[in-house]
């Protein structure tokens, strides 16, 4: 029996005989160097160098990285590896390539990405990235369409959707994205002294806040649309100048498409309000104009794929290709209210906000509560404004 025919929680120092025991990626008399690199909250994430070459090796353990309290299947990272191999399928360009998944020991190994950024710490670090709106926007409109009923046969859609089936990862999106910002019902919210009487006037108080996103949450449970990434957020992001990857899918399965298109904005929007604080107004500029340009694309290119892939004859229809995108627009804005919320409120923080000093922080996070309350109640309000990022700044301007 060799050392990896039975799952174990491997550490930094199992790594590299791992690699060359059960992988042809590196010639077997090559010293290796292993870092463990990750910083998300649920899984170990290695880089594998021989000094000119690396790889990357993905690799959960039965709870969350984050806290023992999240008990979780190890097959999370195989589900993860799987669902980056179908939209590798669709956008190769656009996510990592995947070069082994290994069931036993729970291990994706991946390309290093070790030329791009992650991108919310390229948008803190004052970057400008001209290429994400349209990167984001395509990556969007490509996975969303392309596993969608529109395109995939219904058969074929439905076999995808059985082995994508996902359950404990949903459920802690259940919990922390939907439930746990309105109620508090594990007391597990992180809320400041200062933000604290705001959270509960704004959030713990309104009934009628809770009533939408009681609708938002039966969504979230119930809409099959797309097989989604589930988690698409500025630090499942990769950029450079040239390129754009997304990563980390392991909260996907076959859920609503503005579910992915509303974290893309609210993590944007959480960029913005870095920028603006730090009076980065060319940045902030930037970020808005990147805003209006996922939704753009999106809708475009989407439209296109719709026209061109539809098979089904009963829907074949241009009225129902508009009438579809304008629904997962609106899903969008009520999913980014529901995000910008949890990352406030909730354990799963963002930089972007906890970086900011105390007085711009609470000030922001108000702001940005309001929006999001806007955007979760009146979703459809969007469109009488030129652009999202127009309501944005009314409440900017309103809290100032
Ligand atoms: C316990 S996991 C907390 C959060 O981290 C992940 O990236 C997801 O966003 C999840 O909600
Ligand atoms: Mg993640």
């Amino acid at each position: 029996m060799g050392n990896f025919d039975s799952y174990f929680l491997m550490q930094e120092a199992d790594i590299a005989t791992y690699i060359l025991e059960t992988t042809d990626l590196f010639k077997k008399n090559d010293t290796l160097t292993v870092n463990e690199i990750g910083d998300g909250n649920l899984n170990y994430v290695f880089r594998v160098s021989n000094g000119s070459t690396s790889v990357i090796v993905k690799h959960s353990g039965v709870v969350a990285r984050i806290s023992d309290e999240f008990k979780l299947s190890t097959d999370r990272t195989i589900r993860e590896g799987k669902l980056l191999q179908v939209h590798g399928e669709i956008v190769p360009h656009l996510v990592p390539h995947i070069y082994t998944i290994d069931e036993v020991m729970k291990c994706v190994i991946m390309e290093d990405l070790k030329e791009y950024k992650v991108l919310r710490q390229g948008l803190i670090d004052g970057e400008i990235y001209p290429r994400i709106g349209n990167d984001l926007g395509t990556y969007l409109a490509e996975t969303l369409i392309n596993t969608s009923d529109f395109v995939l046969d219904a058969k074929e859609k439905k076999a995808l959707q059985k082995e994508t089936i996902n359950p404990e990862l949903c459920e802690i999106s259940e919990d922390l994205v939907f439930t746990e910002p309105f109620y508090d019902n594990y007391s597990r919210n992180e809320v400041s002294d200062a933000l604290l009487p705001h959270v509960e006037q704004l959030l713990y108080n309104d009934e009628t806040l809770k009533l939408a996103v009681a609708e938002a949450k039966l969504k979230f449970l119930n809409k099959s649309q797309s097989l989604i990434h589930g988690d698409l957020h500025s630090g499942s992001v990769f950029v450079n100048h040239s390129g754009t990857k997304v990563i980390d899918p392991e909260f996907g399965f076959y859920g609503p498409a503005g579910y992915d298109v509303g974290n893309v904005l609210a993590h944007l929007f959480f960029a913005y309000s870095n920028a603006q604080a730090h009076k980065r107004d060319e940045q902030a500029k930037f970020i808005a104009e990147s805003i209006t340009e996922v939704l753009e694309v999106f809708k475009q290119k989407s439209l296109a794929l719709l026209q061109e892939k539809t098979h089904d004859v009963a829907l074949k229809q241009s009225s129902v290709y508009a009438s579809y995108i304008r629904s997962i627009i609106e899903d969008a804005y009520v999913v980014c209210g529901l995000e910008l919320i949890r990352r406030i409120v909730g354990l799963a923080k963002v930089s972007d906000l906890t970086t900011l000093p105390e007085d711009k922080r609470v000030q922001t996070e108000v702001q940005l509560i309001k929006f999001a309350k806007s955007l979760i109640q009146y979703p459809s309000s969007v469109s009488i404004y030129p652009s999202i990022f127009s309501l944005y700044s009314e409440f900017k301007e309103i809290a100032a």
